[in-house]
């Protein structure tokens, strides 16, 4: 590479994630061939449209890339229709809520502090000031179950026009059919926001909404599901004319999503993104894509209990998911979140701060810590490594001042971590 500078920081950034552990539940590690899709000649390409409908001329590739990552997101989360042009997540869930609302309706979304993403309607974003967005939440914060007789309620009172079960800080299960129950009797759109489990859902480590009752899935393709950066909407339905305007009706929901995606929010697909897409949808389809869900799942948990024995507070005690939140005042006396991220930082861990249920403290110095197993599990580790992370964390927090310790400590991490080959090394 002739820019010597940005090449030095490609390899700085390498070294960096081969010798640390990525414990923030929201990255993965990609393998060769996204890598490879991404840094592909479609870069060069505008397709603006779909396939076989497209305003630019020489689409014969293209076209061809879009159609497989289309039918593979299809087959993998059993959609009758895949819209994979979205730029991210944020976009994915705009698109769907321009396609089915108009300005000042109603939409049920999960309470910002217990752990709904920033998109459902939180007060900087764009679309708080475009819907009126109305809440569930935990009944119980220390088993984490939903209030769904409170739901209920509130859905019945406000008459949402989409229901949204998804999220970015909760660690247990949510109960789709209840979801769908009490969207049918308001009438709701049901959309699952699945953009943290999308690849436990591919995997079949946990329930497809899709085959709960719900219409409509949007999705980033990073996270779980260990793709490249961008966005994903797979919803039930029967694509038809996109030039034409349809009825809002869940059969149109393919041919309303399209229209909304582009041209109603976005220009021209990113054509190489779209192509490292359809790599790791095929990679997903593989059968081992469902023994790394299932040992995303199984390692969280055994994280989850090694902290415990650690003394470590969890926000709902535990985790059902990849995800693990830890009280951190609550369990190390003087530290808030974004210290201990500080210092996990320093030993090669990473982990982001994140606030927690009813947190005193503000976002940019939250009390919880937020963990995940998505990318070590990538990167092969297993149950019994979990006891060494937690044991790790938890010197690392006690001796937080101790430069010494810590420096050791990262020596540790360093040694261990390159047993475990990057992805993209292999
Ligand atoms: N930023 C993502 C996360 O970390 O959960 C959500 O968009």
């Amino acid at each position: 590479m002739k820019d010597t500078k940005i090449a030095k920081l490609i390899t700085a950034e390498e070294k960096r994630q081969r010798e640390g552990l990525e414990l923030i539940p929201s990255e993965n590690y990609v393998s060769r061939d996204v890598l490879t899709a991404l840094g592909s000649v479609y870069t060069n390409k505008y397709s603006e449209g779909y396939p076989g409908k497209r305003y630019y001329g020489g689409q014969e590739n293209t076209d061809v890339v879009e159609s497989l990552a289309i039918e593979r997101a299809k087959e993998l989360f059993n959609g009758d229709h895949a819209n994979v042009q979205p730029h991210s997540g944020a976009p994915a869930n705009i698109a769907v809520y321009q396609s089915w609302l108009n300005l000042g309706d109603t939409i049920m979304a999960m309470r910002l502090d217990h752990g709904g993403h920033l998109t459902h309607g939180h007060p900087v974003t764009s679309s708080s000031k475009a819907y009126n967005f109305v809440r569930y939440g935990m009944k119980d914060i220390e088993t984490g179950e939903i209030d769904y007789d409170e739901m209920r309620a509130v859905a019945l009172k406000t008459r949402p026009k989409i229901i949204i079960a998804g999220f970015s800080g909760y660690t247990r299960t949510l109960d789709y059919d209840k979801f769908a129950a009490i969207g049918e009797e308001c009438g709701a759109l049901l959309m699952a926001d699945m953009a943290h489990v999308a690849g436990l859902i591919a995997g079949k480590a946990i329930e497809n909404p899709l085959d709960h009752g719900f219409h409509v899935l949007t999705s980033t393709t990073h996270k779980t599901l260990r793709g490249p950066r961008g966005g994903l909407i797979v919803s039930k339905g029967i694509a038809g004319n996109t030039l034409k305007a349809p009825d809002k009706t869940i059969e149109n929901l393919p041919t309303l999503i399209d229209r909304e995606v582009f041209p109603g929010f976005q220009g021209g697909p990113h054509m190489h993104t779209v192509a490292a897409k359809a790599v790791a949808f095929r990679e997903a389809l593989q059968p081992e894509f469902q023994a790394y869900a299932k040992q995303i799942i199984a390692n969280a948990k055994r994280l989850a209990t090694s902290l415990q024995k650690k003394g470590f507070k969890l926000v709902t005690n535990g985790t059902d998911n990849h995800m693990i939140l830890i009280d951190i005042p609550a369990s190390i006396k003087g530290l808030n979140g974004r210290d201990a991220q500080e210092t996990l930082d320093a030993i090669g861990l990473n982990a982001n701060c994140n606030a927690i249920p009813d947190d005193t403290l503000p976002p940019y110095r939250p009390s919880g810590l937020r963990l995940g197993t998505p990318a070590i599990t990538t990167r092969g580790l297993k149950e019994e490594h979990m006891d060494l992370i937690a044991e790790w964390m938890h010197t690392a927090l006690t001796k937080h001042s101790d430069e010494k310790a810590l420096a050791e400590l990262k020596n540790t991490v360093t040694a261990f971590s390159l047993q475990f080959p990057l992805p993209s090394d292999i």
